[in-house]
């Protein structure tokens, strides 16, 4: 195909499909980050939520239609959503419509991921789409959905499921795969203790990513069916692929030649599903060249952006600079009189005199008193920090009132505190 001709059948069959973020998990091991939040809605990168990246793809790749199905604690995701993609509010048909699980075709909440696509399959049909992507909330990565469409189509699969190759140890967590010559599916087995190991690469296994394509028809007849099937649990995963594995056209597409950012030469694909995750993946950002570019002006992550004054940086009574180094601070901070070191801070964050924070990823809206020393801490929203607090030096001091992780990051929130900024910015 010449470069024209390949462009016009990527434009045409974005146009022709609708995506569907499942955003609806909890994300319990990222612990009382998620106390108040869905996965989807926890801040990320200084200025942006998680759901951002799979929304920002959509856009990018030329997807314009798109579903958001929320469930668990989903007050915050909403109304990022409506602030941040309300543009895309349905003129020119392009649209991100929030699917909040509200029991309309059943008396229960989504069950299963493939049954928060069922209670919609009567919104989806309206739309009338040639193709439905369905993806995940919960991943930071950066991919154009639009070649995983033209795979899709090329094959002319009924369902092509994106996978990534990942270390076996590691494949407790994931859907594996084995793939015939031709990258058809031969088996699928989800967070199986035993999984395939991709053959000439001991020790590597091919996950699914959670992403998926589906003919619409084809979509729309397997979930009536699974709907039907009383032993299902009306998961993708654990029960759909599975069962369309032997009998249709399952395809695996390659993450590899889809995936826009490679600064490394590896795909990035991060769960950030852990606290140690989280934090390693946000303090990544602050190194010269990070794994993920977010200054990547032909494939920009958009979001919700409060108008905020530049971050500021100021001597203070006593002649002491305030000052970052190696680090990300982002719009409407204030650091006077102390320093800042490899760390990365969100929106609106206030650093007094004499304070250290070092390697520590502060969210939006937090209040760090005078003489504060953190290091290796994760601060959540609206926290007010008082002063003298120290943190992240003594683990069996910092366990009897925050949580420490297994490699040594504290995280604190307001409950652990006790106070909480009340002015919601
Ligand atoms: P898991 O990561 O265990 O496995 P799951 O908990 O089913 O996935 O969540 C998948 C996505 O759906 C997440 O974005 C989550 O927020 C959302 N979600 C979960 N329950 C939901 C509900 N009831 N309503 C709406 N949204 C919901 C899956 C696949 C594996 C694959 C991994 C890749 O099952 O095969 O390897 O994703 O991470
Ligand atoms: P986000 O950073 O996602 O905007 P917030 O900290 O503003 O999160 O909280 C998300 C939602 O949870 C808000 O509706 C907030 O009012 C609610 N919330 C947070 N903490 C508590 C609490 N301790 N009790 C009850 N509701 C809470």
């Amino acid at each position: 195909m010449t470069q024209e001709a390949d462009l016009r059948f990527h434009s045409q069959v974005t146009r022709n499909s609708i995506a569907l973020i499942l955003a609806g998990g909890r994300g319990s091991r990222l612990r009382q980050l998620t106390d108040w939040r869905a996965k989807p809605a926890v801040p990320f990168g200084g200025k942006f939520r998680i759901i951002d990246f799979p929304l920002s793809n959509c856009v990018n790749s030329g997807i314009r239609r798109i579903g958001v199905a929320t469930q668990y604690k989903a007050q915050s995701l909403i109304s990022h959503i409506q602030h941040g993609w309300g543009f895309l509010d349905g003129r020119f048909k392009e649209f991100v419509e929030l699917l909040p699980a509200q029991q309309r075709i059943e008396e229960t909440w989504y069950q299963g991921t493939a049954d928060a696509v069922y209670q919609n399959i009567d919104i989806l049909r309206r739309h009338d789409p040639q193709y439905v992507l369905i993806l995940g909330g919960d991943h930071v990565y950066k991919m154009d959905y639009s070649k995983l469409l033209a795979d899709h189509v090329e094959k002319a699969a009924d369902m092509t499921v994106s996978c990534i190759a990942i270390p076996a140890a590691e494949a407790g967590s994931f859907g594996v795969m084995s793939v015939n010559d031709d990258w058809r599916v031969t088996s699928f087995a989800e967070k199986s203790a035993d999984p395939a190991h991709i053959p000439g690469q001991p020790g590597q296994v091919l996950a699914s990513m959670g992403i998926y394509v589906f003919n619409a028809s084809f979509l729309f007849e397997q979930l009536i069916h699974d709907h039907d099937e009383r032993r299902s649990s009306h998961d993708f995963g654990k029960d759909l692929i599975p069962y369309l594995v032997p009998r249709h056209r399952v395809f695996a597409h390659r993450f590899f030649d889809s995936c826009v950012n490679m600064a490394s030469g590896v795909p990035y694909w991060r769960d950030v599903g852990t606290i140690d995750a989280y934090w390693e993946a946000n303090l990544d950002l602050t190194h010269v060249t990070p794994d993920l570019n977010l200054y990547d002006e032909d494939w920009p992550i958009w979001t919700h952006q409060e108008q905020l004054p530049p971050a500021k940086f100021v001597f203070d009574d006593d002649d002491r600079r305030g000052q970052a180094l190696d680090s990300m601070v982002s719009g409407g901070c204030i650091i006077s009189g102390s320093t800042v070191r490899r760390s990365l801070l969100f929106s609106n964050v206030q650093v007094r005199s004499y304070s250290s924070i070092e390697d520590s990823v502060i969210l939006p809206n937090v209040d760090i008193g005078r003489n504060v020393s953190l290091r290796r801490v994760i601060v959540d929203k609206n926290c007010m920090i008082p002063p003298g607090l120290m943190a992240g030096f003594d683990p069996v001091e910092d366990r009897k009132r925050f949580h420490v992780t297994e490699n040594g990051v504290t995280l604190i929130t307001p409950e652990m505190l006790n106070q909480r900024i009340h002015h919601v910015r």
